[in-house]
């Protein structure tokens, strides 16, 4: 399985390189970093850690309820030159000079510290026995304000809880200088966070030299962990689809019962006249710290809440304080439970099955009112949940911020399932390509491109995590002669993602560029940077240069 695939470390440019399409462009990239880290240290990186960006090109908001995704790496990535110091590595173990290639931000010096554990609880204290609590390391991450040395550190935490744990093992981190560039853009769905705290925890790990007998699938779990350190909870497709991508396919994600990714290949030139993906910033950001309340978070609860009353209807018994999502409601609903067998979950054929059987029931989460709303206020949800108004509150709410005088239960579950679906029709298609080679040209890529329309349509509808900007570019993107066209990522602002026919990409930029009026005023260079055609290309790697 992908994921249990090793860390690939490569000594040669040409092999780190590999399908990246752009190599002599790329490879200016990787020579003048290693000629800047000289400048800056005086001495030759020992490694170049690299981590792409991901665009999902269907399944979005359905990840945090455990349906599957399928996005792929970007050829956009990080790269972090790296190596072990100068520094005296007894003064200040593990200390990290941090140099970044984007002037705007400025260099950064910090040591991580041994710090004495909180004092335990008393009832801790019972359950330890008296045992003497380790020290753990300590770095200052800034959650306030978003800082670019912030995801440094937080691919640095996960290898310092790993390897150099002071409970387990007297072996100090290697003092570590690293110069960061970087070209996915920031804000924009195209995860560059994740980019930037994958790219980290390699560069740490390959300077400590830990990286063999890792996995991919355990640098995903530790860039996971990592990136809750810069106070974002996120899924796990981001950093899954940024460390197992493989050229030319996507990778269908699983998180239920536990992570999983398959690749699969897409239609490509061989077996289709060729498309692309092509990405279009609509120069929005969106801040999802900012906006959680009323977008990203309440959509989390109201699937969340949905899954309760949906499984009242369904006669599904769960107890008061649970909180499962509407993909572990489907599966207890088909017969499948947790605890029953972990390692058999649904198979495809089963969760589709139970996907369209289930569909019809989401109706009876619309509401029976006149005044238009599809939505419940509070008080309804609270009914509707049949649990006491303290529990409710408890179990939905006490975690998290949100705000809204209407709950889009309906809505959302209705996207939810129907997205689900679409994901696992999209997978379908490429594998009946892949399988009959060269017999479905255009009406695969029809195939594909509907699916990823309807998506968008109900990410602006149902979901609500579109906007203005977003759907100006989607339609152009429509005129413009693509297959499909959707907002990819969080939404509210950031990237759509087109499949567009790979000789007509430049009439389609184009065109592009007139219709969407913040692309009118730029230049060649400037446009190359909001859209741009991108095929899937491989996951992170590091490079060893000596
Ligand atoms: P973005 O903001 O596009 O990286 C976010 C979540 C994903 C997923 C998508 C919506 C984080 C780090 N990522 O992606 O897990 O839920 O929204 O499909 O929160």
């Amino acid at each position: 399985m992908a994921a249990q695939l090793p860390i690939p470390v490569y000594t040669t440019l040409s092999d780190a390189l590999g399908d990246l399409q752009t190599a002599t462009v790329q490879a200016e990239r990787w020579n003048s970093v290693v000629q800047e880290y000289e400048q800056r240290f005086g001495k030759k990186p020992a490694y170049i850690a690299r981590a792409p960006g991901r665009v999902n090109l269907i399944g979005d908001h359905i990840d945090y309820v455990l349906f599957g995704v399928f996005p792929a790496a970007v050829e956009q990535d990080i790269l972090i030159a790296c190596g072990p110091s100068d520094a005296n590595p007894d003064a200040h173990p593990g200390s990290v000079a941090a140099h970044n290639l984007d002037p705007r931000y400025g260099p950064q010096s910090f040591a991580p510290m041994l710090k004495g554990a909180p004092i335990p609880s008393a009832e801790e204290q019972q359950e330890a026995a008296g045992a003497v609590r380790a020290e753990s390391w300590y770095l200052d991450i800034n959650k306030r304000e978003l800082r670019w040395e912030s995801y440094v550190k937080a691919g640095y935490y996960g290898v310092l809880d790993r390897f150099f744990h002071p409970s387990t093992t007297d072996e100090r981190p290697a003092p570590v200088d690293l110069l960061v560039t970087g070209c996915v853009p920031a804000g924009s769905g195209l995860s560059s966070s994740a980019a930037m705290v994958v790219a980290s925890t390699l560069a740490f790990l390959a300077v400590n030299d830990k990286i063999s007998g890792l996995t991919k699938g355990q640098l995903v779990e530790m860039s996971m962990e990592n990136e809750t350190r810069v106070g974002v909870n996120s899924g796990g497709m981001d950093q899954a689809a940024s460390v197992i991508s493989m050229p030319e396919s996507a990778l269908y994600i699983t998180f239920f019962p536990s992570l999983s990714a398959e690749p699969i290949p897409l239609p490509t030139p061989r077996t289709v006249p060729g498309a692309v993906f092509v990405c279009a910033n609509s120069l929005v950001v969106s801040d999802k710290v900012v906006g959680a309340k009323t977008r990203y978070n309440l959509r989390v609860v109201e699937t969340l809440v949905s899954a309760r009353v949906l499984a009242r209807h369904l006669g599904v018994a769960l107890k008061p304080t649970e909180r499962p999502t509407l993909r572990e409601v489907l599966g207890r609903w088909l017969g499948y439970t947790e605890a029953k067998d972990q390692s058999s979950d649904l198979d495809t054929e089963t969760l589709r099955d139970g996907l369209q059987r289930v569909l019809p029931e989401v109706e009876k989460l619309r509401p029976a009112r006149t005044d238009g709303q599809l939505g419940v206020t509070m008080e309804e949800m609270i009914e509707w949940s049949g649990l006491e108004e303290s529990v409710f509150r408890e179990v939905y709410l006490s975690w998290v911020d949100v705000e809204a005088t209407h709950f889009q239960l309906f809505k959302r579950t209705k996207h939810v399932f129907e997205e689900a679906l679409r994901v696992l029709q999209f997978r379908d298609v490429c594998l009946r390509a892949t399988a009959t080679a060269g017999a479905l040209a255009e009406g695969t890529l029809r195939e594909l491109g509907a699916l990823m329309d309807a998506s968008h349509d109900s990410a602006a509808v149902l979901c609500e995590n579109s906007c203005a900007e977003v759907d100006a570019l989607v339609r152009a993107a429509k005129d413009a002669g693509a297959y499909g066209s959707r907002v990819t990522g969080a939404g509210w602002g950031g990237c759509t993602v087109s499949l567009v026919a790979e000789d007509a990409v430049p009439a389609f930029i184009a065109h592009m560029r007139e219709a969407y009026p913040p692309y009118r005023g730029l230049d060649d260079g400037a446009l190359s940077q909001v859209i741009f055609a991108t095929k899937p290309s491989r996951g992170a790697c590091v490079l060893k240069l000596e």
